[in-house]
């Protein structure tokens, strides 16, 4: 059964691969997955069809059959469980790799997300430059302990997984802020991940949704 995703109908980011659906998208093409695209406004986002899939009315959602979900996390989860090239066979490993999907979205990613936000909407307040510092500096402080982490590795723990896929994720969001470019290795890490053919198809794919050039794989 092709599964189907929603995605933006006009993503506010013209094409650069940062909503959510990017990483399902991903995963799907390292999983080798055919895949349909639901295209979605904001207005339809917030009607009742689609909040019957997603409560909050956001994208992505999944539907596979009989199965919906919601939760780019949750979704990449999925499909790393059913299918090989995302999740190691070894118990031990596959657990560590789970452990970075969540060390992705849950330590690494809060303070990129509270940065990006207080750009979009506390730009005139006193205290932007102040509140800008601080999250920079929590940024900093993960990025280096990650940094510390990867050393010279290629991928976080062994061979590549979806803890990385969602790291690579969270990390582009930092592109040309600097913050990333800081740390040389999580730069190659993101670069490495971004040269992956998987994600390439991914990246067209929604890319051409903006741009109207055709996706080629
Ligand atoms: N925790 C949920 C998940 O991981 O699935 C969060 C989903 C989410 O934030 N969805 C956003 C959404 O639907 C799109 S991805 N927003 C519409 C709404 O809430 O009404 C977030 C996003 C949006 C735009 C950019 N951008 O333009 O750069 C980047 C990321």
């Amino acid at each position: 059964m092709t599964p189907i995703i929603t995605a933006f109908e006009n993503s506010p980011d013209g094409g650069k691969g940062l909503a959510r659906d990017m990483p399902v998208r991903w995963a799907l093409e390292e999983a080798g997955r055919p895949y349909e695209v639901r295209l979605r406004s904001f207005t339809a986002l917030k009607e009742p069809a689609h909040l019957a899939l997603q409560p909050f009315g956001q994208i992505p959602t999944y539907e596979e059959g009989d199965l919906a979900l919601f939760e780019s996390g949750a979704i990449v989860f999925h499909i790393a469980a059913r299918h090989a090239g995302l999740l190691p066979d070894d118990a031990d490993a596959r657990a560590r790799a789970i452990t970075w999907m969540f060390a992705a979205l849950n330590t690494v990613e809060p303070p990129i997300f509270e940065y990006d936000l207080a750009q979009i909407l506390e730009r005139d307040a006193p205290w932007y430059g102040q509140r800008l510092r601080a999250l920079e500096d929590s940024i900093r402080k993960r990025l280096g302990a990650l940094s510390a982490r990867l050393g010279e590795a290629d991928w976080l723990d062994g061979a590549f997984s979806a803890g990385d896929l969602l790291m690579v994720t969270v990390l582009r969001r930092l592109q040309g802020s600097g913050l990333l470019e800081a740390y040389p290795n999580l730069a190659a890490y993101v670069a490495r991940g971004e040269a992956r053919p998987a994600f390439k198809r991914a990246f067209d794919a929604q890319s051409a949704l903006c741009t109207g050039r055709p996706a080629h794989g």
